[in-house]
């Protein structure tokens, strides 16, 4: 099944910040399409449930750095 996973994150400051967590979560098994944007404090994550799920995936944003904050 694919859903989609929309997260609050902060501590981007630039498309720099957006395109390292578009690239970490893109080389995810399972993650299909991902959008951020550090205006909005916002990374939504289109992504498979049998192969990845949230915490995986809140695992390797807040290992750049940034927080998940819901
Ligand atoms: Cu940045």
């Amino acid at each position: 099944m694919v859903e989609n996973l929309t997260l609050s994150v902060s501590g981007m400051t630039c498309g720099g910040c957006e395109n390292a967590v578009k690239r970490t979560l893109l080389k995810l098994d399972g993650v299909h399409d991902v959008t951020a944007s550090h205006r909005d404090r916002v990374v939504t994550v289109r992504y498979e449930t049998d192969k990845v799920g949230p915490a995986t995936i809140h695992g390797r944003i807040e290992s750049l750095g940034y927080k998940v904050t819901g």
